[in-house]
């Protein structure tokens, strides 16, 4: 067996792990991109209890009688009464494998995400497609924007690359990078969209456009520029709580450099996410990032970006954010928690509360496993064989076996059980894996890369019809200014979303007058949460934070989707604080 894997989180990073047979740790490989490190989700990986046994209604059953329940459960209602929600617990590419038979047999898959969506949306509308600034391209930036965005948390194997360079920080909290940061713009939330498009503006107005490219490329800039003068300077600076001057160093910062606009889901979680990022893509136009080496929008790519798919996925979809699973006999749940990770968790409670079968197939205990029917446990990613590829770079990782357990099944193992019984047509699991890394060439640095992603996208023209960026062209928001105190519910440095140690906490600043250590019931329009308060002066007086993963974070949290696309706006909600 070889030892050498990699991690399958949902992660920029998609870190390579030394295996050591007998050892409890896994350990970052020396070589490529993972730099010698890894987190600590990883460092600690095997101290967190897997489920070791299949249940069916509470009583420990075979494995073998669970796949039994599990074909009966499937087949004991009309197909299309059949929902597979899968979410991203595990991140590497064998996870689709049980889409191709629930596809086959007449299933409902889902579509749409709880992620990124909205922001992945406002970049295909200027640009045509969604082709990322891969983040090694950093290392030849002279200034880097985070802009909603974390990398001490959510993207660690960044900060060696960025060592010398200007930082610049977009953020309501003041982050770690955003106290290293040459500078911050602890801007009020939701308000990005108008600071890019005055950033924009005055960009024009001092004549720091790249006028060359604009002419080429993107030749609405003019319309654009038009329609920042839509916005009253003075009264929207002070509404989303930014300076003249802020404005003005930023611009002297970044004029003339190589700049990588490093860009998190943190501008996204709203009803407007599409424009927001289309707004933060198109001062990136403006500054005429795209076409050059060390520039860009290193946004979240498409980890299948460059990879077609060998599984059937033809089917009925519906949207996992506002999944009505009521509409459902038979649900099967992979590597997702949706209990606790979907927003509006009453709703989501009371809705699968009607299904007749609930199948939770995953590692962990959680709120999901709590109220299903059957558990099937899965196999860590240690304990099958896999491919990798990351939505942040270019390196396909493979992830063979690197050790053999006796608890739980693969998802291919599985597939395959439903295959034979149902008698679909699958391929061997060789056979996938081959079809995987066929995509992948190996270059001179040693690491295999997807052959068809590039390193500097967009060097010929977008890729819209007319092969130039599309601004945008109307401005449908405002400055939201309804009462009550604004949610950020980002990742937590101590869990990966529902995965490991989950905070416990709400954060607020100490100056509204709550003590550390109190319950208190943080409550918005879709319910409320009893949480113990602890104090963060890193947070805007405006702000409360509760981090992705904390329990019953999402019962304050609406199901709505963003305008014209289907993914979740956890940050949309304002709240209110009691005691
Ligand atoms: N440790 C850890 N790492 C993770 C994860 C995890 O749960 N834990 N989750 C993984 C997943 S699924 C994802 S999608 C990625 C996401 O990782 P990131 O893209 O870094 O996303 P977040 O942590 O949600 O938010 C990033 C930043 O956005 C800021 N922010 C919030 N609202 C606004 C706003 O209105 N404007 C601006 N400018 N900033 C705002 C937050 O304060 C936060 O600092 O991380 C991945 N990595
Ligand atoms: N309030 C709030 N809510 C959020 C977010 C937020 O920032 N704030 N972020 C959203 C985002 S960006 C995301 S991506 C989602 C993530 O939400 P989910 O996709 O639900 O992810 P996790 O919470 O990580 O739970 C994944 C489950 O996968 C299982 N699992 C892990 N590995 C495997 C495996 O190899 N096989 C199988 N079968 N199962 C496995 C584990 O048991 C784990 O419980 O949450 C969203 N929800
Ligand atoms: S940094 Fe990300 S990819 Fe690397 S080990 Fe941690 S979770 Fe996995
Ligand atoms: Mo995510």
């Amino acid at each position: 067996m070889s030892n050498i894997t990699a991690c399958p989180l949902d992660c920029y990073d998609a870190c390579e792990i030394v295996y050591e047979d007998g050892k409890l740790k896994l350990k970052g490989l020396k070589s490529g991109h993972t730099q010698g490190f890894l987190c600590p989700h990883m460092n600690h990986y095997e101290k967190y209890a897997t489920i070791q046994k299949p249940r069916y209604k509470g009583k420990e059953i075979t494995l073998d009688e669970a796949l039994l329940k599990l074909k009966e459960m499937i087949g004991s209602c009309e197909k299309s009464e059949v929902l597979h929600y899968r979410g991203s617990g595990n991140f590497a590419l064998m996870q689709e494998v049980t889409d191709h038979f629930f596809a086959s047999y007449g299933a409902v898959l889902t579509e749409g995400t709880l992620c990124d969506g909205a922001g992945e949306a406002g970049i295909v509308e200027g640009r045509g497609s969604n082709k990322n600034m891969p983040i090694h391209e950093v290392a030849k930036s002279d200034v880097v924007i985070f802009w909603g965005r974390n990398p001490h948390t959510t993207s660690s194997h960044l900060l060696p690359l960025i060592k010398d360079k200007t930082i610049i920080v977009i953020d309501p909290i003041k982050t770690k990078m955003a106290k290293a940061a040459d500078l911050h713009i602890q801007l009020k939330p939701h308000t990005d969209l108008f600071l890019a498009m005055l950033l924009s503006r005055f960009l024009h107005i001092e004549n720091g456009c790249d006028e060359e490219f604009l002419e080429e490329f993107a030749t609405g800039y003019e319309d654009y520029y038009e329609l920042t003068q839509n916005l009253r300077i003075k009264a929207v600076l002070e509404q989303i709580d930014v300076s003249l001057g802020q404005l003005g160093d930023l611009l002297g910062l970044v004029k003339d450099k190589k700049v990588a606009i490093v860009c998190g889901v943190g501008i996204q979680k709203y009803s407007d996410g599409v424009d927001v990022m289309r707004a933060i893509d198109a001062f990136a136009a403006m500054l005429g990032l795209f076409t050059k080496e060390g520039c860009g929008v290193s946004y979240l790519g498409s980890s299948r970006d460059g990879i077609s798919s060998p599984f059937n996925k033809k089917s009925k979809k519906v949207s996992k954010v506002n999944t009505e699973f009521s509409n459902f006999k038979t649900v099967f749940i992979q590597g997702a928690n949706p209990l606790a990770q979907m927003p509006n968790s009453t709703r989501v409670r009371e809705s699968i509360s009607k299904v007749d079968n609930v199948v939770y197939f995953g590692l962990y205990e959680n709120e999901t496993s709590e109220i299903a029917d059957l558990i099937i446990p899965a196999k860590s990613f240690l304990y099958k064989d896999d491919v990798r590829t990351s939505y942040s770079h270019n390196v396909m990782s493979f992830m063979p076996k690197v050790a053999h357990s006796e608890v739980g099944i693969s998802e291919y193992d599985l597939c395959a059980y439903l295959c034979k019984e149902y008698d679909i047509k699958v391929e061997s699991e060789e056979f996938y894996i081959r079809h995987f890394k066929n995509f992948a060439v190996q270059k001179i640095d040693g690491s295999w890369y997807v052959e068809n992603r590039e390193e500097v996208p967009y060097k010929d023209g977008f890729d819209t019809k007319s092969k130039e960026f599309i601004f945008l062209d109307e401005l449908d928001s405002k400055v939201e200014e309804s009462q009550g105190l604004h949610l950020i519910t980002c990742k937590s440095p101590t869990s990966l979303n529902s995965q490991f140690n989950r905070q416990e906490s709400v954060f607020l600043h100490s100056s509204l007058g709550f003590d550390e250590g109190e319950v208190v019931r943080v409550s918005s329009v879709e319910g409320s949460v009893e949480l113990r308060v602890k104090h963060n002066d890193d947070l805007r007086h405006d702000c409360v934070l509760i981090y992705s993963g904390t329990k019953g974070v999402n019962n304050l949290t609406t199901h709505k989707h963003a305008l014209s696309t289907k993914s979740a706006i956890f940050q949309e909600n304002k709240v209110e604080i009691s005691r």
